[in-house]
């Protein structure tokens, strides 16, 4: 029997926008002048990562260990530099065909909601005029625990009254996958297959990715 999704939540990160080049060079900056090398298969590993987890991580990189106060500043000063490059995105940033699907499953009657990490979620989908499609906004603001806990998706899904197992997670992060698979969601990855290995099948992107589509694919 064809398998209908009632909602598709979309990770926000990878996803809808890369925003992923930018938390780099915040990410860069911060840990060179805390001394410690900072590379981009470094970035790669802090994909859904929470802001405070990928502090965590460049401060073990670096073995070094500093008071929660400092922990905070330092959050605050890259998410400042984050902040000037996201201040001029626009919806140029959006990837190819992902607003057209989103029509499409809106148009079919299934419901869209966002399931990110990223405080700055609200911001980014405004300055990219697409947050008036969404029945509902689970971000990094509104979670306790971070991926891969599936509290992002299963809020977001509460939120739009709908079952785990009737909705479909769109995501590109190893943890993402494993949130959405912890929470019993269908999960679509987007990306690298050889590396999102638990999604039930990855797609590089969504242009020429249709409802027919993934209905067959999730059938
Ligand atoms: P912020 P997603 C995640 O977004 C990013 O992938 C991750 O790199 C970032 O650290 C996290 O958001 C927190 O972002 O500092 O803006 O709160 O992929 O879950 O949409
Ligand atoms: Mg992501």
């Amino acid at each position: 029997m064809a398998f209908l999704p009632q909602a598709c939540l979309f990770d926000l990160d990878g996803v809808i926008v890369d925003t992923a080049k930018y938390h780099f060079i915040g990410w860069q900056r911060l840990a060179e002048e805390l001394g410690v090398p900072f590379t981009h298969e470094d970035n790669e590993q802090l994909k859904g990562v929470s802001r405070v987890g990928s502090l965590e991580y460049i401060l073990a990189k670096g073995g070094l260990e500093l008071d929660n106060d400092t922990k905070v500043r330092l959050m605050d000063r890259k998410n400042a530099w984050y902040l000037e490059l996201v201040g001029s995105m626009n919806p140029d940033e959006l990837f190819p065909g992902v607003v057209e699907f989103m029509d499409e499953l809106i148009g079919a009657g299934i419901q869209v909601g966002l399931g990110s990490s990223s405080r700055n979620a609200p911001l980014i989908l405004e300055l990219c005029g697409i947050a008036d499609r969404f029945g509902t906004i689970v971000d990094g603001n509104s979670i306790t625990f971070s991926k891969p806990d599936p509290e992002v998706f299963l809020k977001g899904a509460e939120a739009l009254g709908v079952k785990p197992e009737h909705c479909v997670v769109f995501e590109d992060a190893v943890s993402g996958v494993q949130a959405a698979r912890n929470g019993g969601f269908r999960i679509i990855g987007v990306g690298d297959a050889a590396s999102l290995t638990e999604a039930e099948f990855v797609i590089p992107g969504f242009e020429d990715f249709t409802l027919k589509t993934m209905v067959e694919r999730l059938s």
